[in-house]
C-alpha cells in the first residue's frame, strides 16, 4: 500500500514540475550566451520548417542570449555578433541592400558535425556570407531554394519565395509581453532585457516566433508526466 502512495506522490511531483516548465520561457532558461557587458538581450529564431526537436509535431523556436554595454544595441549588430559568436549558427545576407541589411538565410548546425547548404553558400570562418561581396550586381541571386545538406541541420532562406519576418519585444513575449513588427535589422535597436525575433515565412505566410524549445530535462519530465496521466486513467 505504501508503495502505491509513494508512486502516486512521485507522479504528482513530476506533473507539477512539468507544469512549471511550461510556465513561460525566460532569460534564465537561455543556456548559450555571446558577448559581454551589463545588459542582456535575446535572439529568438523560428525556422518554421515543420521539424520538431521536441518530437511533438509542432515547430519550436531556438533562443540565444547576448550581453552588451550601453543603453541599446542595433538589431543588426546583435544578430551578426550572435551568428559569429555561436559556431553552430550561419547566416546569408546582403549588408548593403536598399533596405540596409537584407537577411536571406539562417542555418543551424544542430548536431554539431558541420554545416553546408545545397547551393554551397560560401560561409566564412564566422559562419557569415555577405552576398554584397559576391561578384555580379544581383545580390539576392542565391537567396532562394537552398536547403541544409545534413537532414539533422536546420536552414531556411528566401527573398522571392519567402522571407525572414523580423519582430521585436521589450517585455518577455513568452510571459505576458507581446511581439511587434520590426522595422528592419539596420533600423531597430534592442535595449536591456529586449527581444529580437526572426521567424521564417515560407510563401510569405507566417507570424511571430513560436514558443522556444523546452530544455531537455523538461522534455523528460513532460514525457514522464504524460505516462503518469495515462496510468492514472
Ligand atoms: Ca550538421
Amino acid at each position: 500500500m505504501q508503495r502505491y502512495v509513494c508512486a502516486a506522490a512521485a507522479w504528482a511531483a513530476l506533473i507539477v514540475v512539468s507544469a512549471s516548465a511550461q510556465a513561460g520561457f525566460t532569460f534564465s532558461d537561455i543556456t548559450d550566451w555571446t558577448g559581454s557587458g551589463a545588459h542582456e538581450a535575446a535572439l529568438v529564431i523560428d525556422f518554421n520548417d515543420g521539424q520538431a526537436p521536441a518530437a511533438s509535431g509542432e515547430s519550436h523556436s531556438f533562443v540565444w542570449g547576448y550581453r552588451f554595454d550601453g543603453s541599446s544595441v542595433s538589431a543588426e549588430t546583435l544578430f551578426l555578433d550572435v551568428i559569429a559568436g555561436v559556431s553552430e549558427l550561419y547566416a546569408e545576407y546582403d549588408s548593403q541592400s536598399a533596405f540596409g541589411m537584407a537577411l536571406f538565410g539562417i542555418g543551424y548546425d544542430q548536431d554539431g558535425d558541420g554545416f553546408a547548404t545545397t547551393d554551397a553558400a560560401p560561409f566564412n570562418a564566422l559562419g557569415l556570407h555577405d552576398t554584397d561581396t559576391d561578384s555580379g550586381s544581383v545580390q539576392s541571386a542565391t537567396a532562394d531554394g537552398g536547403l541544409a545538406v545534413d537532414s539533422d541541420d536546420r536552414y531556411a532562406e528566401g527573398w522571392s519565395t519567402g522571407f525572414w519576418g523580423q519582430y521585436v519585444a521589450t517585455g518577455n513575449p513568452f510571459d505576458g509581453g507581446s511581439w511587434g513588427f520590426g522595422s528592419g535589422l539596420s533600423a531597430d535597436t534592442i535595449g536591456d532585457d529586449g527581444w529580437l525575433g526572426l521567424s521564417f515565412a515560407p510563401g510569405f505566410t507566417g507570424g511571430p516566433p513560436s514558443n522556444p524549445v523546452p530544455e531537455p530535462a523538461s522534455l523528460v519530465l513532460l514525457a514522464l508526466g504524460a505516462v503518469g496521466v495515462m496510468r492514472r486513467k
